[in-house]
Formats: C-alpha cells, structure tokens, sequence
C-alpha cells in the first residue's frame, strides 16, 4: 500500500496529498448517482476501489482517476529512493529468447543506418548536442542484469550495456535540476521519466543485448534501460532527448497509464 511507508517525513506530506485526494474527488462526485460510496465511506480505500469499479466509460470518472493518476505521480515521486537498487539477477536466469514489444507487429521496427544516425541532445542543456553511435560506445560501459516487468502482464529477466544516463546527461552539460527528461524514438514513440529516475545508478543507455549490439528489435541502436520503472519507460530507438520543465508526457501515458510508472 503506497500509502504506508516508514519515512515519516514523506508520510507527511503523504497524508497532506490524501486530502487532497479526497478533496478532489468528492468534488468530482457531485452527481448523486456517482456517490456509490456516501459521504462517510468516502475514504482513500474507498477511492482506491473506483479504479476497479466498471464506470471507467464516464467521462468525469476518467477526469478524477487522471486526477489522481496526478497525485500518484508526485506521491511515487517523494517515495522514490534513488539509493534503492533494482534487484540483479545471475546469468543463468536471462530469458532466452527475451521477449519482443512494441505499439506494432515485429515486421514493422524501424531500420535505422548507424553511420547517419545521430542522437540529438535539446531543451536545458549547454554541452554537446549531436552525438555518433562512435561517442556513445567511447564512454566507459556498464552491463547489468534485471527484470523488465511489462504492465501487459509478463516480466523477464535480461541483461543491458551502456552508459550510465547520470554520465551521459552529465557530459551533455544537462541542468539536473530540471524536472523532466523526454525521450523520442525513430517509430514517434516517445516517454518521459523524472530527473531523479534519470539521475539513478541503474538507469543505463543501453547499447548492447547480452554482450551484443543492441539488436533491431530490442531498438537499436539505443534504448534507456530504467529497471526501476515499468517496460513502457524504457523507450527504444531513441533518436531525440530533451530535458525540460515542461510536462512531456508519452505516447502510452497520454492513453492513461500513469505517468511515474514505477515497478
Ligand atoms: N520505441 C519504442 N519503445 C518502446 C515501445 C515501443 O512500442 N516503441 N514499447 C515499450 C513497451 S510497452 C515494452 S514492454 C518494451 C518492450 O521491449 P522489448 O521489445 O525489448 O521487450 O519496450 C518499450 N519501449
Ligand atoms: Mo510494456
């Protein structure tokens, strides 16, 4: 329950975001028909229970649950412990083969030419802004093991290389006190994740599958690998980052799945 934890200082300002919650919401249920839950039980579990119940077609319920979805967002993001590691896992347990996804059929991942290909850096950031494959691959590499969990219900283990993201904003000169960093892929996919998720040890700007170069259709020729965040916060063939103060969003987010997408 996201709503317990043992950092009183964020249970706090937790506690201060459920009224809101509650404020928010009783205010979007003024329809009498909508008040299925009275005044009394209106409780954050109460609240919680909306997201399960079938009114999901009613236009203002969907406005209060993007509300809250909101509200979730800031709350996983005083949660969120950027010295709390995703689990790793030994060798022996990477799925073989690892699983394809995609918003689209394995015939159809884009073909991108390494030689032409530059990644465009944008948006709060004062150092190099166009980078070749050649640089990317010169900065010292990391690999690591982890389990990808997609909310479409599978989970596998894999192993990533690349950079640190931490090392790679650094070099581009990137204000690490900007909220945000979007990312933008060759197939108009595209997502953003907070600073603090970006700044974190394991969030890599992975070059490599297994040892080899990032194959076509696990999106080459790079994909942020985020274990601490869910399979559609780790976007692939990313051709464009910008880092920004200004609400990104996502091609699956703006569909509804909540922002923050922690795992
Ligand atoms: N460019 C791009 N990145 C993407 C997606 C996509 O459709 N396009 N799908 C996301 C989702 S929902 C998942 S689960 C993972 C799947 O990555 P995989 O093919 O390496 O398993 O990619 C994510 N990144
Ligand atoms: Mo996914």
């Amino acid at each position: 329950m996201i709503f317990k934890t043992d950092k009183s200082k964020s249970s706090l300002i937790i506690a201060s975001h459920a009224d809101s919650i509650i404020k928010d919401a009783r205010s979007e249920l003024k329809n009498p028909a909508r008040r299925i839950f009275g005044k009394h039980m209106l409780t954050l579990g109460g609240i919680a229970m909306l997201s399960g119940c079938d009114l999901s077609s009613d236009l203002s319920v969907n406005t209060m649950l993007r509300r809250m979805s909101l509200l979730n967002d800031d709350t996983q993001g005083l949660i969120f412990d950027p010295r709390i590691m995703a689990p790793t896992y030994p060798e022996s347990m990477i799925a073989r083969p690892f699983p394809f996804n995609a918003f689209y059929d394995i015939d159809d991942v884009p073909v991108i030419d390494p030689v032409s290909y530059r990644l465009a850096v944008s948006g709060l950031v004062n150092g190099q802004k166009l980078w070749t494959l050649d640089e990317l691959r010169a900065i010292p590499q990391v690999n690591q093991i982890t389990r990808h969990i997609c909310i479409e219900g599978w989970s596998a283990i894999g192993r990533w290389g690349g950079v640190r993201f931490s090392e790679f904003l650094r070099r581009c000169g990137a204000d690490t006190t900007a909220k945000y960093v979007a990312l933008h892929c060759a197939d108009n996919y595209w997502t953003s994740i907070d600073m603090a998720s970006a700044l974190h040890a394991q969030t890599l700007l992975a070059l490599t599958y297994d040892g080899d170069v990032l194959p076509p259709k696990y999106g080459f020729p790079i994909k942020l690998r985020v274990p601490t965040k869910l399979g559609y916060k780790n976007p692939k063939h990313i051709v464009a980052i910008s880092v920004t103060n200004e609400y990104p969003g996502g091609y699956w987010e703006n569909q509804g799945y909540n922002w923050f997408g922690g795992s």
